[in-house]
């Protein structure tokens, strides 16, 4: 017998209340579910989701993956046209991110029935419509906004741009429920945004024991019958026809309306789920006046009973969506180990927020069913509109998917800059400088010989002795040694720095016992160089830590040589300068013939590949290729990234050696990512987001959170003992969900790296294939770089991104194992094969013309 005491109001004789009481009782008891029944409902909804991750679709609760990697952190910024369709109503809406405020406007549009069930082209026609409305209403119709599109139903997604959709199911007032959450997906990227789409609890038969009758009958009579049966408890499209039907059952039975079924009664949909809420939230004689507007002439009595029937069918909801909830929280705290979780939930819906006493017993249910978890319900106000814009702001900022519009759209811009560079009137306006590097092929195996490479400009400064010779195949023999490059001779005088060069080769040629000997040289030369010849080298400006002065617009073979030969204790033939990715891209080409370009992703980023000679105005002849270092790290510096580079980028660049240079590098390098890391985490740590507010000079310090503390800590497994280690170093004391969202900014930061790079090698692969006119290009990719090689995901990301941009390609990223040293080698190998088969020729022609002058002389 559930409890009765409400119906003491009841006028009836004090029998009839009992029997009242007893049917009405009787007929609600089954809306009224104890602990048990909702810790089973719980224990369901949890079952349902594991099942949902694990297997792809066929589980009740699908569990689809959103590609949304991150919420949003404040820095979006932009106008975008967020799209609203699912709910209610449709809204077309423009937000205006700015300074961490939202502006919005938005107009909302009724979508016709004839049109929700319609056909999909009617229905997209429609929306088009609309939005050229509202375009037309904002005086907008030419601005080309990037839009988020939130369409509130179950779709396949493959990216954050590209669904499949389920339509049948389908919306109406109030409408559905659902549940989304950032879930771990892999070792790898940390938390994806699933939307579980927990409405489809339930259709396995799993909650057939708390199903009444009253359900089957608006299950039956439903467009998707068996499909959705959680929502079919719990939202607001159905509620309403529930409370009809069970009205209904009590009318037919005598305990309401006088027993009499009026034709409105028999309507199904006549009983508005926005009712209920009216209902439960005023007194009997509004509840009166309601029944009348539906054409039921009830009695204060009826008035009494439909409120207890609103009340239960929408206690009954929100409990169960309590129970879910207390699910998918406790999920998460599992998911992070922890024993007690603070968590705030994003809500929305007219049920949720209309409801006088939905919310209260959603927290209440949720709380009890989920005792270690504190959960924070934060109705939205703006609905999900601002939410899509939000996505999309975050997508274009940081990297959402590499297909999306902003990846693409660099790549077009990194082509166009190539072409730009590549031109002779417009190379000085150029941002990328395209330098001739007077390398013309990449080995074809039969160089041979006894080298000496110099690598100067990475993190360490190599010398290598490299033999190559023919005895079965062509074997490189490779000795090496790494020297400092300390501070006060990296930005002392220029002298200072060639001297300590020289000074470290006099040592390697002393321990390599060939001070006697010599040898040619290979010098990579890890900076932008103008060159007209291969041992010839301009310096045109220094990046990363160098800024050794004297030495920009200097030839810094001359500069060597002059070193060397001020020690006169050894001598050295320099035959080649080379940049650091060609020495890469040669390295490479060694072991793969298809190599052709080169890249570097360490300390500093750049690349270089192999251009038709025809397109490089700035060198003679039209013949065949020639390599050229494109010197992308400067990608931007004319402007071009302003709308993708963040506060924190613009810090980075004011705080650097070089401001104005090098913008592109100092977005996605080795050598600014931990700084861009830190800037973030003392944003947030202002705004009380992390570490409490706490700010300790450790965290205010320059460079004292470092690159490699971003692939330590999103190192999989070990990751967070990692990070422990890191902020205890930083001084700050950090809490469990601290540590999350540190990891969430190195992913963050460490992901938009790996697609803006992944754009930048696009826009070059096109251009490869452009070249070739072929249809799909085959070729490989030289890398080498710490942060390509110490990352645990760079790698992987990068690859995938490039993949996606450019479908058509077959790429294969050869990692470079011994350096660019080898690669040096290999030029100065070529090089010394066309100097000295030069010079035997000139020797040979002079001998020649010796012999013929004296023969001539003797004769004539
Ligand atoms: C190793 C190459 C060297 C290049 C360096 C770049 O041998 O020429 O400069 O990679 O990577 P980083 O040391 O800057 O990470
Ligand atoms: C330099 C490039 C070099 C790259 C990688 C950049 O800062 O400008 O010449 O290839 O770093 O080391």
């Amino acid at each position: 017998m559930c409890h009765h005491n409400r119906f003491l109001l009841l006028n009836v004789a004090k029998s009839d209340i009992i029997s009242l009481v007893f049917q009405v009782d009787e007929t609600l008891c089954p809306f009224k579910l104890s602990q048990e029944q909702l810790q089973l409902v719980k224990a369901r909804m949890r079952a349902g989701l594991e099942a949902g991750l694990k297997t792809k679709g066929s589980s009740a609760i699908k569990m689809l993956p959103s590609y949304v990697y991150r919420t949003p952190d404040g820095t979006e910024h932009g106008k975008y046209l967020a799209l609203d369709l699912g709910g209610t109503n449709f809204r077309a809406m423009m937000v205006n991110f700015k300074r961490q405020n939202a502006r919005l406007y938005h107009k909302i549009y009724t979508i016709p029935l004839e049109i929700m069930q319609g056909t999909g082209e009617e229905l997209f026609d429609h929306i088009a419509q609309c939005v050229s409305d509202f375009l037309d209403y904002m005086g907008m119709k030419n601005a080309h906004l990037p839009a988020g599109f939130t369409f509130s139903f179950p779709c396949e997604q493959t990216a954050i741009d590209t669904v499949s959709v389920d339509i049948k199911v389908l919306w109406g007032w109030r409408t559905g429920t659902n549940v989304c959450y950032m879930e771990e997906v892999d070792a790898e990227l940390s938390k994806m945004c699933i939307n579980t789409e927990w409405g489809g609890l339930g259709d396995d038969g799993s909650l057939d024991d708390i199903i009444t009758p009253y359900d089957m009958e608006v299950n039956q009579n439903s467009i998707n019958p068996g499909r959705q049966r959680f929502e079919k408890l719990t939202s607001g499209m159905y509620l309403g026809e529930i409370v009809r039907q069970v009205l209904l059952d009590l009318t037919r039975g005598g305990l309401l309306f006088r027993g009499h079924v009026t034709e409105t009664l028999k309507t199904p949909g006549i009983f508005e789920t926005k009712y209920l809420s009216q209902i439960e939230r005023w007194e009997k004689l509004c509840v009166r006046s309601i029944l009348q507007q539906l054409g039921l002439k009830g009695t204060c009595d009826d008035s009494i009973i439909v409120k207890e029937v609103c009340g239960a069918v929408s206690r009954r909801a929100a409990q169960l969506c309590g129970a879910g909830m207390a699910a998918v929280v406790d999920k998460i705290r599992e998911n992070r180990g922890l024993d007690h979780l603070n968590i705030t939930v994003g809500v929305d819906g007219a049920l949720y927020k209309l409801h006088p006493h939905f919310s209260r017993v959603l927290k209440d249910t949720t709380e009890v069913l989920a005792p270690q978890c504190n959960v924070t319900f934060l109705p939205s106000e703006e609905g999900s509109g601002k939410g899509a814009a939000l996505i999309s702001a975050v997508a274009r900022q940081m990297h959402a998917d590499s297909l999306s519009g902003t990846l693409l759209d660099i790549m077009q811009q990194f082509r166009r800059e190539l072409a730009k560079g590549l031109g002779r009137d417009t190379n000085p306006t150029a941002a990328l400088k395209m330098l001739p590097t007077f390398v013309r092929s990449i080995p074809d195996g039969s160089e041979k010989g006894d080298f000496i490479a110099l690598d100067l400009g990475g993190s360490n400064f190599r010398i290598l002795r490299v033999k190559v010779s023919h005895e079965k195949k062509q074997t490189v023999q490779m000795e090496s040694q790494i020297y400092d490059t300390p501070e006060d001779i990296i930005h002392g005088s220029g002298t200072r720095l060639f001297d300590h060069v020289a000074e470290c080769l006099g040592d390697f040629m002393e321990k390599q016992n060939i001070k006697d000997k010599k040898l040619p040289v290979g010098f990579t030369f890890s900076f932008p160089c103008q060159q007209t010849k291969l041992d010839e080298g301009f310096l045109i400006t220094w990046t990363k830590r160098f800024k050794a002065g004297g030495v920009e617009g200097m030839d810094v073979v001359k500069l060597l040589n002059k070193a060397i030969k001020k020690r006169g204790d050894y001598d050295a033939d320099i035959m080649a300068v080379v940049n650091d990715t060609v020495g890469t891209m040669m390295t490479c080409g060694f072991d793969d013939q298809r190599c052709e370009v080169g890249i570097i992703i360490g300390t500093g980023t750049n690349a270089c590949y192999m251009e038709e000679l025809r397109n490089i105005d700035l060198v003679e002849g039209d013949e065949g290729r020639m390599c050229v270092n494109t010197e992308w790290g400067a990608f931007g510096d004319d402007g071009r990234l302003e709308d993708i580079r963040t506060e924190f980028d613009r810090e980075i660049d004011r705080g650097s050696i070089n401001p104005g240079k090098q913008l592109f590098e100092k977005m996605v390098s080795g050598m600014y990512m931990g700084e861009l890391v830190r800037l973030i985490l003392v944003k947030m740590a202002r705004e009380g987001l992390v570490f409490e507010g706490r700010i300790t000079p450790e965290l205010l310090t320059k460079g004292k959170f470092e690159t490699k503390h971003i692939s330590a800590i999103e190192k999989s497994k070990e990751g967070l003992s990692k990070a422990r280690e890191i902020l205890t170093r930083l001084g700050v004391e950090p809490s469990t969900d601290d540590f999350s969202l540190v990891s969430q900014v190195c992913t963050v930061v460490s992901f938009r790296s790996a697609n803006l790079i992944a754009a930048a090698l696009a826009g070059i692969l096109m251009r490869l294939k452009e070249n070739k006119g072929v249809a799909r290009l085959r070729t490989t990719v030289g890398i080498d770089g710490s942060l390509y090689k110490m990352h645990p995901q760079y790698a992987r990301r990068l690859h995938k991104a490039v993949r996606r941009l450019v479908p058509d390609t077959d790429v294969r990223f050869l990692l470079s194992e011994s350096g660019s040293g080898k690669g040096a080698a290999m030029v100065t190998a070529v090089a010394y094969r066309l100097t000295y088969s030069s010079r035997i020729f000139w020797s040979y022609l002079q001998s020649v013309h010796a012999f013929f002058s004296i023969y001539h002389r003797n004769v004539f």
